[in-house]
């Protein structure tokens, strides 16, 4: 009995220890255009997110973490690459033709994950461009996510707003019937669909601003598709189709390190939510879809539940940029605000270099591992590539991922330390170190030589602010301190000019 009992407690002890060693899985969400202020536990009016009220009780809430950029493609570019978007021309928002802007090959943050032995997953909002140019979207599509580190995916190749209307799993459009082939054009008129600017009358929602070419599902979008006709989604069932896919990732991985990036389309233009979202929130659509994608975390965070991963799950929530009320359709998100702060008590949002362009919620929940509560830690998605890599034990190889920084002691709120200063993108970049805050002149994108030469002559000057007296940025304080202006000018200098790879880590 004894050497049976001994036995038992040794299978016991071994089980225990696997679970403890065991490697996180980890569940990325990446919200669209969800403003710091959006979600009840970072102060939201009028709009329910008990879900992700929820996750900020149970994890870390971050108050001072950002996006890369204040725009989709280079945030993104940045979060997977860990190289600042601006350092490389054609980073830009893109358009939905677009060739893929990530070299095939060079290590990711999905591929380091995948050589600690994850499988990676992708579901949602892709926007980072796919194959090499002229994309035949009938045959092969790649190279993709699958050819930068993710093991399988079930994407939406660009925008909501943007053709070609489909899903794509893996390197296929989903539901295409080859005898009505898709087509897309991002110049000219393509096929016989109506366009927005020809048949207005058509329209469920009108554009405010561009969004006049071909009409999808009742929606005029930016670019011209035909064909495809089976394959097209369906705007109000497109959040339940990622979280559906979402879920299938985690259920067919449940015995493995898995790592899910989920992007969700919710909540950019055009705002268009399941049924039961419809008029539920207070704020109108863009209130509405908020509370769709709060719906969406809660169905992924009791599917973990369900399959007991959530204690061995690091899950992280957070958004690609700041928030934008009208964001070129006419949806009356507007006109339903309310009292409602988007980007709570910062300035600007989408597009802007003030704080509310990329400073965003950022909710982490690991539990047992992290303590729940809230850190002021200054960090950026761009740090989760090296952050993770020391996670999961693995070297980042040299000149990868050069301006991602290790801070896994604050992502598990084992420090308040982040980084020491952080540029941030928007049309022209800003830097911060402390509580400073300088909004340079310098541009956030590389410009042709003579623009470049004559928009420097014309450059504004930089504003400075001290958030830590002003986190609204007010007052610009840069007349009074033209040391400290000198000095972020001279990091930001510095910054750029570093060759990327040879970054301090
Ligand atoms: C802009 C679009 C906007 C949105 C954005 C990309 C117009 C007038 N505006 O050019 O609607 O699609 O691009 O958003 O077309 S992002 O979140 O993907 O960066
Ligand atoms: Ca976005």
């Amino acid at each position: 009995w004894s050497c049976l009992a001994a036995l038992l407690l040794a299978v016991v002890a071994n089980h225990v220890q696997a679970a403890d060693t065991r490697l996180p899985n980890i569940v990325y969400i990446y919200a669209d255009d969800l403003g710091y202020g959006d979600i009840g536990c970072y102060g939201a009016n009028g709009i329910k997110t008990p879900n992700l009220d929820r996750l900020a009780t149970q994890g870390l809430r971050f108050t001072d973490a950002h996006s890369p950029s204040a725009t989709c493609t280079p945030s993104r570019y940045a979060l997977l690459t860990g190289e600042y978007a601006w350092r490389k021309p054609g980073t830009g928002i893109l358009p939905g033709d677009a060739a893929l802007i990530i070299e095939p090959g060079r290590p990711t943050l999905p591929s380091l994950l995948k050589q600690a032995g994850y499988t990676t997953g992708c579901v949602g909002k892709w926007h980072l461009g796919l194959g090499k140019g002229n994309l035949d979207w009938n045959g092969e599509i790649k190279p993709g996510p699958l050819e930068v580190g993710f093991d399988s995916c079930f994407i939406m190749p660009a925008t909501g707003d943007r053709v070609p209307c489909v899903y794509v799993k893996d390197h296929r459009v989903v539901g295409l019937d080859p005898k009505d082939p898709i087509q897309v054009n991002y110049t000219m008129p393509i096929g016989d669909d109506p366009t927005g600017k020809d048949h207005p009358e058509l329209l469920k929602v009108k554009p405010s601003h561009g969004h006049d070419s071909t009409i999808i599902n009742g929606v005029s979008r930016i670019g011209f598709m035909t064909g495809g006709h089976s394959a097209r989604w369906v705007d109000q069932t497109m959040a339940e189709t990622f979280n559906r896919k979402a879920n299938e990732f985690i259920e067919a991985n449940q015995d493995r390190p898995f790592f899910l990036y989920y992007a969700t389309h919710d909540i950019h233009v055009p705002r268009l939510p399941g049924a039961r979202f419809l008029g539920k929130s207070e704020r109108g659509v863009r209130g509405d879809v908020i509370e769709e994608l709060d719906w969406c975390v809660g169905d992924v965070l009791a599917t973990l539940d369900r399959l007991k991963l959530t204690n061995n799950t690091l899950f992280i929530f957070t958004s690609d940029n700041g928030p934008v009320v009208d964001d070129g359709y006419a949806d009356g998100a507007v006109e339903a605000l309310g009292e409602h702060k988007p980007s709570g008590p910062l300035r600007g949002g989408k597009y802007s270099p003030y704080e509310g362009g990329t400073r965003v919620p950022f909710l982490v929940r690991w539990p047992g591992k992290i303590k729940p509560g809230d850190s002021s830690a200054l960090l950026c998605q761009i740090d989760l590539l090296a952050t993770f890599a020391a996670l999961v034990k693995q070297d980042v190889p040299a000149g990868a991922g050069p301006d991602s920084m290790n801070l896994l002691p604050a992502l598990l709120g084992e420090s308040d330390q982040g980084r020491d200063h952080l540029v941030e993108h928007a049309n022209v970049l800003s830097i911060r170190k402390g509580s400073w805050k300088l909004v340079s002149g310098v541009p956030g994108r590389e410009l042709p030589k003579k623009v470049a030469a004559k928009k420097k002559a014309a450059r504004r000057p930089a504003e400075l602010f001290d958030l830590s007296k002003h986190l609204d940025e007010s007052e610009n304080v840069a007349a009074e301190h033209p040391d400290v202006v000198k000095d972020l000018t001279d990091l930001l200098d510095q910054v750029r000019q570093r060759s990327p790879g040879s970054a301090s880590r």
